[in-house]
């Protein structure tokens, strides 16, 4: 498999710890998003959104999409699983995960940063506004969520798709400064993944393409 991704990406950061966590091997194509190679036509035939992550399987197929590709791996290597058992549990994995990745980290992706910015001129007080409404606002939902389930992981004490999902929004959180002080839950279930080999695999800094000093 080829994964197509950037290191600080947090959408490429989940596939690479549900990859870790599945034992897979795979070759790492960054995709520099500074130099706006995400936009160049060669990738846009992989992904005509301009987006990463893109996953190219063994048979050549590509699957886009961070949760399409997360089920896409579930489905074709399903041991070990990083869904729970039970279909109730499993749903609200799901949701867990679509709440960070569709209602949070899209407010903080790098073209709506850069439409902010640019485009509407925000300064830096009306940014932390907005950053602490949308993604602030989805993770404390998800917060609440996790925090109706026990366990030492988002959903009882195996990680799934969810902790994927929630370890790099926390640390895109920690980067842009949101205050993550009433997020117990979420704190301390980010601080447990981190210990485990597979989350450190999956870290930015240690990918490849890492910038140093940023
Ligand atoms: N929903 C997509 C989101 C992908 C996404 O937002 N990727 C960002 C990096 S985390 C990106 O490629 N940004 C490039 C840009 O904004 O130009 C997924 O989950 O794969």
């Amino acid at each position: 498999m080829k994964l197509f991704g950037y290191w600080r990406s947090s959408a490429t950061y989940r596939v690479r710890i549900a990859l870790a966590l599945k034992g897979l091997d795979y070759d790492y194509h960054p995709v520099n998003l500074l130099k706006g190679e995400q936009r160049e036509p060669a990738y846009l035939e992989k992904n005509p959104a301009g987006l990463v992550p893109a996953l190219e399987t063994d048979d050549g197929a590509i699957v886009v999409q961070s949760l399409a590709i997360m089920e896409f791996l579930e489905d074709a290597y399903p041991r070990p699983s990083i869904l729970p058992e039970n279909l109730a549990a499993r749903g609200h994995a799901r949701a867990i995960a679509a709440t960070l990745a569709c209602e949070a980290q899209p407010f903080m992706n790098l073209r709506m940063q850069t439409y902010l910015k640019k485009t509407l001129e925000l300064d830096n007080g009306a940014m932390t506004a907005w950053l602490d409404q949308w993604p602030g606002g989805a993770m404390r939902a998800a917060e609440k969520m996790a925090a109706a389930y026990g366990g030492d992981y988002c959903i009882g004490n195996t990680p799934t798709i969810a902790d994927c999902c929630l370890v790099p929004q926390m640390f895109a959180a920690k980067r842009f400064g949101i205050d993550t002080t009433d997020m117990p839950r979420l704190t301390d279930i980010y601080e447990r993944c981190m210990k485990l080999p597979a989350f450190e695999k999956a870290r930015p800094e240690n990918q490849p393409d890492a910038a140093k000093g940023n």
